[in-house]
């Protein structure tokens, strides 16, 4: 046995099992996702899609996909599904092969307001295979700004704007974007990664229903393995994607992951997935409100679905880098976050991420986030000593063991 990297996962499980995870990105996959990803589908080579493969043998994978695509049509009420993107990175990539030349101009909202690397950032293929432009926040309602959106469409005519968000703590409004473009001559595309559980729970608009295509991400509020997909209700931008992802960027699909992907949109067909979700939006609020009684700047004020941003340097004169180190001393993981018109520089940042995903599905619920904010109060203002804060932390999380 391989007792190095099998030590290794033991030790993760034990930090996991004893933190309090509050990356707003990450989950905990059921036991039946994680059986089919570590499955013998891995052993499969299936390049190619149902029933047009280019190797033997796939008559049971081909099932595989189909029903992983049949789950997901149902799951977001869409025509066509391409369930192999590797990751939301790569599926974001197969919607620009597939509908832009290099070189065209596309408008993302930018990283410092609550973007994605891959939505025109320069370090990003995005950035530099396309002529990337940037709308962002309204200073004053720390909201999209969809007035500026809309010059800079008008402006720019970019072929594509781009829409999602990593670290916006309110809804996107799809039909205002969907005029904007229709007026811009741009396709829509929008990035649902962070809040596609929310969408399939119906907590959040469709997006589906708006954009030209949409990508997400499975494993974030979704809540599956770690991958990508790519949806439309447009059968010829369906052609394309379908090429885009498989010959042009990637090779064989991970039919393991694709398994487990379908056993994830079974179960967020589930009602108890609706619940789930509902808990999610409460416990962040919960989060949200709290804080702010604490006397932190709640960026936007609250939040309407996971994720709750806190400006701790205008709060407490601490940056997110250091909240995020401290935190991390006694337990509770979260990231570092730009804030609008952030003083500091981005490996600082003045604000932290929180997200309510993960410990919901461990069973937290609205009286233990706000213990939560208590906890992170105690640690950003040196109220306690740091021992009796992680044994604080020790015995809530006690309360809600990680399934093995
Ligand atoms: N890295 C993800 C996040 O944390 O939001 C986005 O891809």
């Amino acid at each position: 046995m391989d007792k190095k990297i099998f030590d290794l996962i033991d030790k993760e499980y034990a930090r996991q099992n004893s933190n309090i995870e509050l990356i707003a990105s990450e989950n905990f996959a059921s036991k039946e996702v994680r059986l089919a990803t570590g499955s013998i589908l891995t052993n499969k080579y299936a390049e190619g899609y149902p029933s047009k493969r280019y190797y033997g043998g796939c008559q049971f994978v081909d099932e595989v996909e189909k029903e992983a695509i049949e789950r997901a049509k149902k799951l977001f009420n869409v025509k066509f599904v391409n369930v192999q993107p590797h990751s939301g990175s790569q599926a974001n990539q197969a919607v620009y092969r597939a509908l832009l030349k290099s070189g065209d101009k596309i408008l993302g909202m930018s990283l410092a307001s609550g973007g994605h690397l891959t939505h025109g950032y320069h370090l990003s293929f995005s950035g530099q295979d396309y002529e990337s432009h940037f709308y962002g926040l309204d200073e004053k309602t720390q909201l999209i700004d969809y007035d500026e959106l809309e010059r800079l469409a008008k402006e720019i005519k970019p072929k594509m704007i781009v829409a999602g968000a990593s670290s916006y703590p309110r809804k996107i409004d799809c039909e205002r974007i969907r005029k904007i473009c229709d007026e811009a001559g741009a396709y829509f595309f929008f990035d649902m990664a962070h809040i596609a559980g929310l969408v399939a729970a119906g907590l959040h608009k469709n997006p589906c229903d708006w954009a030209d295509v949409v990508s997400s991400t499975t494993h974030k509020t979704l809540r599956g393995p770690r991958g990508g997909i790519i949806l439309t209700n447009n059968p010829d931008i369906a052609k394309k994607i379908d090429k885009a992802v498989f010959p042009v960027s990637q090779g064989g699909p991970l039919m393991h992951v694709i398994a487990a992907k379908a056993v994830c949109f079974y179960e967020a067909l589930q009602p108890e997935f609706k619940t789930y979700q509902e808990q999610v939006i409460k416990n962040a609020k919960i989060l949200a409100k709290t804080l702010k009684e604490l006397g932190y700047n709640v960026i936007t004020g609250g939040t309407d679905n996971h994720i709750v941003l806190i400006d701790v340097y205008s709060s407490k004169g601490i940056s997110g880098i250091d909240a995020q180190n401290k935190l991390e001393e006694v337990n509770i993981t979260v990231n570092k976050n730009a804030v609008i018109n952030d003083p500091l520089p981005p490996f600082k940042a003045s604000g932290i991420r929180l997200g309510t995903p993960a410990m919901t599905t461990r069973g937290f619920v609205e009286k233990d986030f706000e213990k939560v904010a208590y906890l992170i109060d105690d640690v950003l203002s040196g109220n306690k000593p740091i021992d009796e804060i992680k044994k604080e932390v020790e015995e809530l999380v006690e309360k809600y063991p990680l399934e093995k």
